[in-house]
C-alpha cells in the first residue's frame, strides 16, 4: 500500500509529547495584519513594529497550515523575516528572487497573492511546494533541486546588463545547498564576471540534518565573527603597541596580503573570489536586515550577505538542531499540540528502512562495506548504519557528483561502497557515473531510492528517468525488485558483485508490505522470473509494476478468456534475453509495464531485444509518458497517466482488440 502521509523526501518518525510548553511558543487566535496583506505592495507602508507583528502572524499561519497539509516546515519558519525584508526592500516582479531548492518559498507565496490557496499546497492541481514559473510571475525560476540558484540568477543578471536594464536580481541559497558543485562553480564565475547580483546566504547550520564539511566550518567561524574579529582587533592592537617597531610591523604585515588579510578580513574566501561579503546579519532581526538589503541594492557589484537564522523558529520541536530534529525539515501533517507527525495507516517498513537495516547487517559481516550519502542519511534510511558503523559512512553534504566520485575512489581501492541517492538527485551526477565509474568498470553499488513517482513533491522529484539514463551506459548492471524480499536478495547480489558497477532502483514507501524472512538469498545476475505461463499474451513488467501485472493478467484472463504469461524482468540490464524471447515467441503479442519513462525505458530494451532477434510481433510499451508529471497523491497520478489497475486493463484490452 502506498504511504500517503510521508509525502515529502524525508522520514517522519516522531515521539509525541503531552507538555504543550514543549511544542508551541504561542497559538494566535486571530491575526491583525496578515488578513490585510496579500501582496508585497501591502507591506510597503508598514512600519517596523507592524512588520514584526506580521512575521509572528505569518509564522502562526505557516504552522497551522502546514500541520494540515504537510510541507517544508523548518526551512519556511526559518526564513520568515528574510522574505519579508526582501519584499519590503525590492520591487517584485521587476526585481527577481531566485530561490535555491525552492522549498523555503512559502512566505514568498503568501506575499504574492497565494495565501488563500495554502489548503491546496502540494496537492493535485494545488500550489506547488517549490517555486514554479508557470504558477506565478513572481516565481522567477522553477526549482526543487539544490545548487542552481546562483547560476540561474547570474544568467538573469547578464541578460539584464546586456539589455541595459537596471532591476535587481537576488539569489537566496542555504548553507546546505552552497555545497553543491553548481553553486561553487557559479560563485567562481560571478566573482570573475562582476555582474551585479545579490546573494543571500541563509545559514542555519543545517541542511536536512546538521551540515558537514569545510564550508560549514568556515561559515561557523564567520558566524562567530564578533568574537573572531575582536580577537584579531586585539592582535592588531597588540602589534601596534609594540615599542618602537609596532606601527612599522603592522604596516609590513598588512602588505603580506595572503597571511595578514586572512587574520583581519571576514568572508575572505568570497572577497578573494571578487564578491563583497557582508555579515553575519541576524536573519530574524528586521531592523538589521532591511538596511543591509537597502545598501546591497546600491552596491552595484556582486555581493553576498551572510544571514544567520534558526531553522524551524517558532515551533519548538522544529528548532531542534540535533540530527533528531531533521525530521522537521519536512513531512506530512502533524499535531501542533503534541509535536509529532500523524501516523500513516501503513505500518509496513519502507524500502529505505529495509535498505538501512540490511546494509548495516551486511556491514557487520563484511568490513569492506561502506555507505555514501549526500546530506540524506535520514531519507535514505542510513541513520542506524551511521550509529552502528560510524567510521564507514560518508556524508559528503549536498554534493551528488562528489558522492559518486568518492564511491568510485573507494571501489577502485577494493572497498564495497553503497552510494545511496534518490533517483532524481542522482541525475546531477550523470557524467560522474559514466566517466568516474562505468568507464573504469568500478564496482560502485548505486542505491536509487524514491524511484518512480514520489507524490506531493511533484515533477522535480519524480524518479522516473533513471532506467533510461542508466541502461545506455556500458558495464553497469541495473535491477528493480518486485517486493521487499526480492529487494533484500538483490542487495545481497550487489554485495557479492565485484566485477563492475551495479544499481538498484526502489520506490518511496513500502511495497507489498510482506515481511522479509530470508536475509541470505540472492538473485542471479541477468535472471528474470517467470510468474505465470500463457500463450496469448506476455506481460513483461519490472520493479513496482510486477505485482500489478500479475493482478492485471488475472483480470484479463477472466475478462477476455485468454492465457497470459507474466515475467518479472528483475534486470533492466542485462535483460534475461532467453526467458523473454522464449516466452514472447510462444505468445502472439507482448506488453511491457514499468514505472519509468517509456522513452528509453525497460520496454525500449525489450523492443531492441525483439528487433535484433527478428521477432516481429505486436508490442505495447506502458510506462511514464513523455511529459513532466504533476504533483499529487500517487493513486491520483497513476490514474492520470494510466498506470492504475483499471486503466492498465482498459488500455491492454483495447490494444488487443485493435491488433486482432
Ligand atoms: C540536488 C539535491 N540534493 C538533495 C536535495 C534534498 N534536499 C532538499 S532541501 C535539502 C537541505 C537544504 O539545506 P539548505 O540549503 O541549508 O536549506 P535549509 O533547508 O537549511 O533552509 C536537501 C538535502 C535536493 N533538493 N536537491
Amino acid at each position: 500500500m502506498i504511504n500517503e502521509i510521508q509525502n515529502i523526501d524525508e522520514t517522519s518518525d516522531t515521539e509525541c509529547t503531552t507538555d504543550s510548553n514543549l511544542v508551541r511558543l504561542n497559538i494566535q487566535k486571530s491575526h491583525q495584519i496578515l488578513p490585510q496583506v496579500n501582496t508585497s505592495h501591502d507591506l510597503k507602508d508598514l512600519d517596523i513594529d507592524q512588520l514584526k507583528l506580521l512575521s509572528e502572524e505569518i509564522r502562526d499561519f505557516l504552522i497551522q497550515s502546514i500541520s494540515k497539509t504537510g510541507g517544508h516546515l523548518g526551512p519556511n519558519l526559518g526564513t520568515v523575516e528574510i522574505i519579508i525584508a526582501l519584499h519590503k526592500v525590492f520591487d517584485l516582479p521587476r526585481d527577481e528572487i531566485v530561490f535555491d531548492v525552492g522549498h523555503q518559498c512559502y512566505v514568498h507565496k503568501i506575499l504574492t497573492g497565494r495565501k488563500s490557496q495554502f489548503d491546496t499546497l502540494r496537492k493535485y492541481k494545488g500550489i506547488s511546494g517549490f517555486t514554479k514559473r508557470s504558477e506565478s510571475i513572481f516565481d522567477s525560476f522553477t526549482a526543487g533541486h539544490g545548487g542552481p540558484s546562483i547560476s540561474c540568477a547570474l544568467g538573469k543578471a547578464i541578460a539584464r546588463d546586456m539589455k541595459g536594464a537596471s532591476n535587481n536580481i537576488v539569489a537566496l541559497i542555504g548553507d546546505g545547498a552552497l555545497a553543491e558543485g553548481m553553486a561553487l562553480e557559479a560563485l567562481n564565475h560571478l566573482g570573475h564576471s562582476q555582474h551585479p547580483l545579490i546573494i543571500i546566504l541563509n545559514d542555519n547550520e543545517m541542511s536536512i540534518s546538521p551540515n558537514v564539511g569545510g564550508y560549514s566550518k568556515y561559515l561557523n567561524r564567520l558566524r562567530n565573527e564578533p568574537h573572531f574579529r575582536s580577537s584579531k582587533d586585539y592582535f592588531k592592537h597588540l602589534v601596534r603597541e609594540l615599542p618602537s617597531y609596532g606601527e612599522k610591523l603592522y604596516h609590513m604585515m598588512s602588505k603580506v596580503k595572503d597571511s595578514f588579510k586572512y587574520l583581519v578580513t571576514p568572508g575572505v574566501i568570497f572577497e578573494e573570489l571578487g564578491i563583497r561579503y557582508v555579515g553575519p546579519v541576524d536573519g530574524h532581526n528586521l531592523e538589521a536586515l532591511i538596511p543591509v538589503l537597502e545598501e546591497a541594492k546600491r552596491t552595484n557589484k556582486p555581493i553576498i550577505i551572510h544571514v544567520q537564522t534558526k531553522k524551524g523558529r517558532g515551533f519548538i520541536p522544529a528548532e531542534d538542531t540535533s540530527p533528531k530534529g531533521a525530521i522537521w525539515h519536512g513531512g506530512g501533517p502533524f499535531d501542533i499540540h503534541k509535536g509529532c507527525f500523524i501516523k500513516s495507516d501503513n505500518e509496513a517498513p519502507s524500502y529505505s528502512k529495509i535498505f538501512g537495516q540490511h546494509l548495516s547487517r551486511m556491514a557487520g559481516d563484511d568490513p569492506k562495506i561502506c555507505a555514501v550519502t549526500a546530506a540524506m542519511s535520514d531519507g535514505t534510511g542510513l541513520v542506524k548504519f551511521a550509529e552502528q558503523h560510524p567510521d564507514r559512512i560518508f556524508d559528503v553534504s549536498m554534493a551528488e557528483q562528489h558522492a559518486v566520485g568518492i564511491g568510485s575512489g573507494l571501489a577502485a581501492s577494493n572497498l564495497k561502497p553503497f552510494v545511496a541517492i534518490y533517483s532524481t538527485f542522482l541525475q546531477r551526477a550523470f557524467d560522474q557515473i559514466m566517466h568516474d565509474c562505468c568507464l573504469q568498470n568500478l564496482p560502485v553499488r548505486f542505491c536509487m531510492d524514491r524511484s518512480g513517482l514520489v507524490g506531493a513533491d511533484g515533477p522535480t522529484h519524480h524518479g522516473v528517468f533513471d532506467i533510461a539514463y542508466l541502461r545506455l551506459l556500458p558495464n553497469i548492471i541495473c535491477m528493480a525488485p518486485k517486493d521487499e524480499q526480492e529487494f533484500v536478495s538483490m542487495l545481497n547480489t550487489m554485495r557479492n558483485h565485484q566485477a563492475g558497477p551495479i544499481a538498484i532502483r526502489y520506490p518511496r514507501g513500502s511495497g507489498t508490505g510482506e515481511a522479509v524472512t530470508d536475509f541470505a538469498s540472492s538473485v542471479k545476475i541477468g535472471e528474470g522470473e517467470l510468474l505465470s505461463e500463457g500463450s496469448d499474451l506476455t506481460l513483461v513488467a519490472i520493479g513496482s509494476m510486477v505485482v500489478p501485472a500479475q493482478r492485471i493478467a488475472k483480470a484479463l484472463e477472466a475478462e477476455l478468456s485468454i492465457r497470459v504469461s507474466v515475467i518479472n524482468g528483475r534486470f533492466i540490464k542485462p535483460l534475461d534475453e532467453q526467458l523473454i524471447l522464449t516466452q514472447v515467441k510462444k505468445s502472439k503479442c507482448v506488453v511491457t509495464i514499468e514505472e519509468g519513462t517509456i522513452k528509453g525505458g525497460f520496454g525500449s530494451g525489450v523492443l531492441e531485444l525483439l528487433s535484433s532477434n527478428k521477432v516481429y510481433i505486436p508490442c505495447l510499451n506502458i510506462g511514464i509518458p513523455d511529459e513532466f508529471i504533476a504533483q499529487g497523491t500517487i493513486p491520483v497520478l497513476f490514474k492520470e497517466i494510466g498506470l492504475d489497475d483499471q486503466s492498465l486493463q482498459k488500455t491492454i484490452t483495447s490494444w488487443l482488440k485493435e491488433i486482432k
